[in-house]
């Protein structure tokens, strides 16, 4: 090697007897073309000097690093979602890249995952934050000469709210006499892990009543809300509370009995034979108890109309009974005619 027009790269090279070798790595990437300069010095004539192009040809290089687009999914997920698109640094412009999950360290969750469409990274399960709060998977990518790097990813499970609504699904009421209430308890609870359960509203069909309509109930605790069955009339009732929550509507079926509760219950029943008119009345009620034959009546005159109840008693003996009704509530009443030995019932509207 000598000095000289052309012996720009000469420090990277090196003569042994008659062999040029590279003095250090070369790199195709960084330069592709060197210049050195050479003397050949044979015994007896004068030296000659030359100047060469050193070609410096392509290899292939190794896989440097691999990327991943995102790092992080919501649990609950989909159990089919991009997570995101892999990349690779490679030296070699142009190079192409194979992914695929292989075994090694940091593969825990390798079988949460799958590749597709070449380079995108698929979660194909579920996951929950409170079992996984990270999952861990190892890829490899391989280029087109067959080079490969492994690399170990870490994906952060992101924590969602997620409160549940429990409690019963029925609620049967004891049987109540009408005019009465029977009030029981139904403990609403938050059954889920974490996220406040919010009840915004409540509403009751049937003759039942409840006494909160809203509550804010924390995970692993329970709020009691009281309903209330009043009958208005014999006979079965069924019922709904319906819960508005932030996990969807929810609904309880309720049921329950209505019993007149009159002290005559066991005796015969003429109520078929009883006629009053006018149905609905609005000044004067007419009620024919010639069934009775003349024999002392008890006559009472249940309200009806939400829990308010209103007795009026009278005794007659009478084939009929005329009752000022102009100045009582409106509203349905039921009323009870009895001679101590039979007994009937009749449903008024009074207008
Ligand atoms: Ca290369
Ligand atoms: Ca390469
Ligand atoms: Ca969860
Ligand atoms: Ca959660």
């Amino acid at each position: 090697m000598v000095n000289g027009e052309g012996d720009t790269d000469n420090a990277s090279f090196e003569i042994e007897g008659d062999i040029l070798k590279a003095s250090l790595a070369l790199d195709h990437e960084q330069q592709e073309t060197y210049s050195i300069r050479v003397r050949s010095t044979a015994t007896g004539t004068s030296a000659i000097e030359a100047v060469f192009s050193v070609i410096l040809e392509d290899t292939n290089d190794a896989p440097s690093a691999i990327e991943l687009s995102n790092l992080s999914v919501d649990e609950n997920n989909a159990g089919d979602e991009l997570i995101g698109e892999l990349s690779t640094s490679d030296q070699d412009s142009g190079d192409e890249h194979i992914y695929s999950l292989t075994s090694g360290s940091g593969d825990t969750h390798n079988s949460f995952f799958a590749i597709r469409n070449t380079n995108e990274l698929v979660l194909t399960q579920t996951v929950d934050f409170e079992a996984n709060e990270q999952l861990e998977l190892r890829l490899v990518s391989i280029d087109q000469g067959g080079a490969r790097l492994e690399s170990a990813f870490i994906i952060e499970v992101e924590n969602l709210p997620e409160p549940a609504f429990s409690t019963e699904s029925a609620l049967a009421f004891d049987p109540t006499g009408i005019g009465e209430s029977t009030t029981q308890s139904l403990s609403v609870s938050n059954s889920g892990p974490d996220g406040n359960l919010l009840i915004t509203g409540v509403s009751v069909s049937g003759p039942f009543s409840v006494d909160i309509n809203t509550a804010e109930i924390t995970p692993a605790m329970s709020v009691t809300f009281n309903i209330t069955f009043s009958p208005t009339d014999r006979g079965d009732f069924s019922g709904m509370v319906t819960f508005q929550t932030n996990v969807g509507e929810k609904t309880v079926a309720l049921t329950g009995t209505g019993e007149l509760v009159t002290g005559f219950e066991d005796l015969p029943d003429l109520s078929d034979q009883v006629r009053i008119f006018p149905n609905p009345a609005t000044t004067l009620l007419t009620i024919d108890v010639s069934v009775f034959n003349g024999q002392s009546v008890d006559l009472e005159l249940i309200g009806l109309s939400g829990y308010q109840i209103t007795h009026k008693e009278k005794q007659s003996t009478q084939r009929e009974i005329k009752i000022d009704v102009s100045r009582m509530r409106k509203g349905v009443y039921l009323l009870l005619l009895s001679n101590g030995t039979e007994s009937a019932r009749k449903k008024v509207i009074i207008k």
